[in-house]
Order: structure tokens, then C-alpha cells, then sequence
């Protein structure tokens, strides 16, 4: 940068837009925008100070330039991303580090030196045609010790569209803030754009995160998950930050679940993507705080939790009238809604596979122009939605919003759950022993099967522990310490549960459990919460009584819950849980700095495993081991 950054500002930006900016008083944020405007060259600026008038401008531009279409409902409106950039790049995706610094295997990174380079050269010019739009944000409430103040420098509508839609405005926390270094920036550009308005430029996509700077790169890419700077890019540089100061950035949802006398018990969760965790968080009945992403921090010796976000980008595949009432009436109501990656008719509706209704033979959706049995260059059918098609909204538009969602203090955890995708291990639900046994056997054991239906490779197991590793910015065996140790600074200990909603049976390969059912498990982990409910010992935690199951199946869901769908659910697969055990110990043996009381814990689970293999066989059902632990309490 050869010229002054107040010379760039003043003769890049018009009146209004830099006095917008220069009430923030703060030289870092100048500096910072003038480097990219005059590295990425857009043909104008704005600033957004986050007001009704600055939304509808950005709104209106994702209309004007071709980035969102209006759909026949109010307020709703539809974007397409590019037909090869439908979902997170794994592979363009690197943390930036010091020469020499590597965070293991499973991590991928990228000297720092070299990607700073890489990337300012293919941001130079990246945005001439485009207009940028500079947004503020903060991640979490404002003005709280959760907040993490945010800039976004974007040439996309789109992106800056739905982050107005996805998170808090911050211009006033920056204006309150005045001249402080700390906060987060990403700059972002879609780069050229093809005829539908979708990036070109797929081979040069590039998403860096430079954890020094506090700053994610990101360009030649529109696909959320890649884009949207307050997503899963400042989960990187959050979990940075948390490994250092003491708490905890999540994968996770928050919601309330009720129990008796108008108790609220609040929960997070974490889930690999797909696995059932926006569909949790909006079970009937009880209410969201959020379904993506939390904060937690130690605040005098009480787990605390916000939700970073304020909306919802959701998966869209699957979502119909009867499992999912409160989603199917939010996007069937004039609210704010970017719909992407669905099918479109020429009226402007909307349609997506597993919607339960008839889906046209024809419209336009992420191909283009598609018809029933459109193939695409490499032969394969195009379904009408992407498997991955998103809507994204505020949160304020469901009715079953948490009234605490925004509260700036969090809400205290009672209970933490981890699940995946399983068809042959876990019980549907159980609890762990206490923390470290949670965190260790449950949370870091974390495996998710594969949902892409490719051939011979469904059902491959991916590890994903506390299905955070996409987003890991520090070793995992640093990781996994800072979770055991957050614990271990607490007065009071959240509950830790495992779930499984997919479990199959062992011969028919049916599934055990109903998509409803888990409203039950939730009702059960609640009242272990507070004790309110005994529990049977097993080897890898405790598990429901058939007594309080049937009891909680008649009381939520009008249901008859007999003893032989107790005994398929919930009995012990004993070969199974070891051959579990046995991978997981193996990944982590090659992981380096992981602490040696995972290993220790795995032992114990391992030996007490066998223990009641060698009583009561491979496959024991939780009336049996009942009777046995009696008689071991007997003596
Ligand atoms: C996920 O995949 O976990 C998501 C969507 O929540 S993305 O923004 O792509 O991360
Ligand atoms: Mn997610």
C-alpha cells in the first residue's frame, strides 16, 4: 500500500459511507479496510451501520445484481450457488502457521508466510465490478464477556444478506469500543461470476485462516459454510482464542428442555453436520436458544453457554409437515427466508427432496435448468434439491425461541450430549459416569457414519471428536485437555450423555427408533439432571429403566411402549462397543500431546466390558444386567 490509508478511504469511499465509518474511531479498523480496498479494488463501497435502512440496501442489491431471485412468498427469496461449490471444501481449507508448526495429521495447515502470500495475490483486483459491502457484527450477545466483535468485508449480497439475518449487528459495539485492536475481520470475495451469477473460479477457492491475525481469507467461493465470515471461518479463530484463555467455542445447540413444575433444564449438543442436531433443537414442545454454535465459559464455577448466532442456516432435505411442524410453518410464513440449493417452478415456489409432497418434473435449481432424470457431466442424476440445500432465517421468526436466548450472562448447563450417526453401537441414549468419563468415552469417541450415498463407502465411520474437528485450530490432544480441564474448574458439573438416533437391529437392519422418540430421551435426560429418576449401570454409563421409559412414552407422545422394544433398543452390544474401542484407541495412539487419562479411561471402560462379557455374553439385554448388578449389590 503505497498511498496514505486516509487518502484511500477519502477518495474510495463517498460522504455519507466514510462518515458512517469514521464515527467508529478506531485506526486498526481503518488501516484494515483501506489495505483490502485498495488490494481488492471494488467499484464502490458501502458501510453498513447495521440500521433498518442499510439491511433493505443490501436486501435490494442481492435482487438488483442477480445473487437472490424474490420466490411468490413475502420476504422470501431463493440463491444458487455454483453447481461445485455446494458445501464446505475440506481440502482448500488451511490453517495458516508459523513455519515449521503443524497441528497434527488430521488438521490441515499451511505456512503462514506463504498462504498470506497466496491469498493477497489472488484477492488483487478480486473485486473490480463488484461493490463491497463493509458489515459490523458481534458473535454472541453484546456488550458481555462472550462478546467477540466482527467486521466482514464481502463483494456478495448474498453473504452480507444473510449474515444480517444470522447475527447480532455490532456498528454500536464498535462505536462503544472505540480504539481496540481485538476483534475479527474477514474479507471475502466471490470473485468473477458466470452467467447465473455463481463463482467461476472454483480452482482458485481458498479459504485461510490466519489465527495470528485474527483474520479468515476467503474467495472464488459463494457456498455459506465457505463464506459467511461469522460461521464456521470465526469458529476457527474463536477456538484459537478459547484453548488460550480457559473456555470453550462448540459445535454445539442450546435449548431448554422443560421438565416438571415449569423447570427448565438447558442443554447443548453437539452432532456431526446431518446427523440430527437442527431437528433436536427444534423439538416440540421445548425451546431453542440456538442449533449451531456456542460459547461456554466458567463464570463462577457454573458452565455458561450463548449462542454465537442469532438465526438458523438449516438443512432443508427432509423437512416436512409432520415431523417437523414448527420448520415447515417458518417456511411456509412471509418471514425473511434465503432459500439455497432448491428446486424453483415458474410461480416461485419452492420444493426439496423428502418434503413429503409431489415435486415437478421441471423448474430451475443449483444445475439450472433441470427436468426429472437431468444427468450431469459425470453421468450422475441430479436430484431437484441439493442434499445440502439450506434456508437461512432469524431465529425470532419460531415460536419456540428460548426467552433467554440473548440473555448477555448465558444460560447454566445442565447437561451436555454428543451423538452420530450409528447403526450398531450405542444405546439410544445413556449417561456417563461423571466428566472425564463423558468427555472421554462419549464426546472424543465421537464417529459419525458417512451419509453420502457413494458406493461401498456408506457406512465408513469418520472420527469427529465432539464433532468440532472441521473447525480445530489447535492440536487435538490440546483439545481434548482444555475440555477435560474446563470440567475440572467447575463447582457444578454438567451431565454428559451420548445419544443415537440411528441405531438399526442387528438382524433385520431396521431402525430401532422412531424420529419422535428422542423427545423421550430428552424428557429422561432431563429428569437425571436433577436426580429426579434412577438409572441402570452399565459398562459405558447408565441407561434408562423400562418402567420410566413407558411412563415418559405415554406421557409425551401418547405412545405403548412395550418391554421388547426396550430390550432391542437398549441391549448391551458387547462385541461392538470393544471393536469401538479398539479404534479409537488406535486413532489417538497416533495423535501426538494427547493427555494419557483418555487412555487410562478407555482401559477401564474396555476391562469392564469384559468383565460382564464373561458373566452374562456378547449381547446382554438391560433387564439382565439389572438383575446383576442387584445381585452384585447383594453380595
Ligand atoms: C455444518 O455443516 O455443520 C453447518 C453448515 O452448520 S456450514 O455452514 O457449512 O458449516
Ligand atoms: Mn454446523
Amino acid at each position: 500500500m503505497t498511498k496514505n490509508y486516509e487518502t484511500i478511504l477519502e477518495e474510495r469511499l463517498d460522504r455519507k459511507n466514510l462518515e458512517k465509518l469514521m464515527a467508529i474511531r478506531n485506526t486498526y479498523l481503518h488501516r484494515f479496510i483501506a489495505r483490502y480496498i485498495d488490494l481488492c479494488n471494488p467499484d464502490s463501497v458501502f458501510v453498513s451501520n447495521g440500521s433498518e435502512e442499510d439491511q433493505r440496501y443490501i436486501r435490494e442489491a442481492a435482487i438488483r445484481n442477480g445473487e437472490e431471485m424474490k420466490l411468490a412468498t413475502e420476504g422470501h427469496t431463493v440463491h444458487f450457488d455454483g453447481y461445485y461449490d455446494q458445501a464446505r471444501d475440506r481440502e482448500n481449507t488451511k490453517i495458516l502457521l508459523p513455519r515449521g508448526m503443524h497441528l497434527g495429521g488430521n488438521i490441515r495447515t499451511m505456512d503462514r508466510e506463504e498462504g498470506l502470500r497466496e491469498i493477497h495475490e489472488i484477492m488483487r483486483d478480486i473485486m473490480k465490478g463488484h461493490e463491497l459491502y463493509i458489515c459490523f457484527y458481534t458473535l454472541g450477545p453484546e456488550n458481555s464477556v462472550f462478546t467477540i466483535p466482527c467486521v466482514q468485508l464481502t463483494d456478495s449480497s448474498y453473504v452480507a444478506h444473510s449474515e444480517n439475518i444470522l447475527y447480532r449487528q455490532g456498528y454500536k459495539e464498535f462505536v462503544r469500543r472505540g480504539e481496540n485492536p481485538n476483534f475479527f475481520k474477514f474479507v471475502h470475495s466471490e470473485g468473477e461470476l458466470d452467467e447465473r451469477r455463481t463463482s467461476k473460479n472454483i480452482d482458485k477457492r481458498r479459504i485461510y485462516i490466519d489465527v495470528e491475525g485474527d483474520t479468515v481469507y476467503s474467495a472464488n467461493t459463494q457456498y455459506g459454510g465457505n463464506t459467511i465470515g461469522l460461521k464456521k471461518l470465526a469458529m476457527r479463530l474463536a477456538i484459537y482464542h478459547a484453548a488460550r484463555e480457559g473456555w470453550l467455542t462448540e459445535h454445539m445447540l442450546i435449548m431448554g428442555i422443560h421438565g416438571p413444575n415449569n423447570r427448565v433444564t438447558y442443554f447443548t449438543g453437539a452432532f456431526p453436520s446431518m446427523c440430527g442436531k437442527t431437528s433436536t433443537a427444534m423439538l416440540e414442545g421445548e425451546t431453542i436458544v440456538g442449533d449451531d454454535i456456542a460459547y461456554i465459559r466458567n463464570i463462577g464455577g457454573v458452565a455458561r453457554a450463548v449462542n454465537v448466532e442469532k438465526g438458523v442456516f438449516g438443512i432443508i432435505e427432509g423437512i416436512n409437515a409432520k415431523d417437523d411442524p414448527i420448520q415447515w410453518k417458518v417456511l411456509h410464513s412471509p418471514n425473511e427466508i434465503i432459500f439455497s440449493n432448491v428446486l424453483v417452478d415458474d410461480k416461485g415456489r419452492v420444493y426439496w427432496t423428502g418434503m413429503g409432497e409431489e415435486i415437478p418434473d421441471r423448474g430451475i435449481n443449483h444445475s439450472g435448468e433441470w427436468w426429472k432424470g437431468k444427468k450431469d457431466k459425470e453421468g450422475k442424476e441430479i436430484p431437484p434439491s441439493h442434499p445440502n440445500a439450506r434456508f437461512t432465517v432469524a431465529l425470532d421468526a419460531f415460536e419456540n425461541l428460548d426467552p433467554r436466548w440473548n440473555d448477555p450472562n448465558g444460560v447454566e448447563i445442565g447437561a451436555i450430549v454428543y451423538g452420530g450417526r450409528d447403526s450398531d453401537t450405542w444405546v439410544p441414549v445413556q449417561e456417563a459416569f461423571d466428566w472425564d468419563h463423558g468427555i472421554i468415552t462419549k464426546g472424543a469417541s465421537l464417529e459419525s457414519e458417512r451419509t453420502a450415498a457413494v458406493l461401498g463407502e456408506e457406512g465408513v465411520r469418520e472420527f469427529n471428536p465432539m464433532s468440532n474437528l472441521d473447525f480445530l485450530s489447535i492440536p487435538i490432544g490440546m483439545y481434548i485437555k482444555i475440555n477435560l480441564d474446563f470440567g475440572r474448574g467447575l463447582k457444578r458439573k454438567p451431565k454428559i450423555f451420548a445419544v443415537n438416533y440411528f441405531i438399526r437391529d442387528r438382524t433385520s437392519g431396521e431402525y430401532l427408533t422412531d424420529k419422535v422418540d428422542k423427545k423421550v430421551w430428552y424428557k429422561w435426560m432431563e429428569l437425571r439432571v436433577h436426580d429426579d429418576v434412577e438409572a441402570i449401570w452399565t459398562p459405558t454409563g447408565y441407561i434408562p429403566r423400562y418402567d420410566d421409559l413407558r411412563y415418559l412414552f405415554k406421557k409425551t407422545l401418547s405412545k405403548d411402549y412395550d418391554e421388547d422394544t426396550y430390550i432391542k433398543q437398549f441391549t448391551l452390544r458387547i462385541p461392538e462397543n470393544l471393536a469401538k474401542i479398539r479404534r479409537i484407541r488406535e486413532i489417538y495412539s497416533r495423535i501426538e500431546g494427547v493427555p494419557k487419562r483418555l487412555f487410562d479411561v478407555l482401559e477401564e471402560e474396555e476391562r469392564r466390558l469384559k468383565r460382564v462379557r464373561e458373566e452374562l455374553g456378547d449381547y446382554v439385554s438391560p433387564f439382565e444386567l439389572e438383575e446383576s448388578v442387584k445381585k452384585t449389590q447383594r453380595g
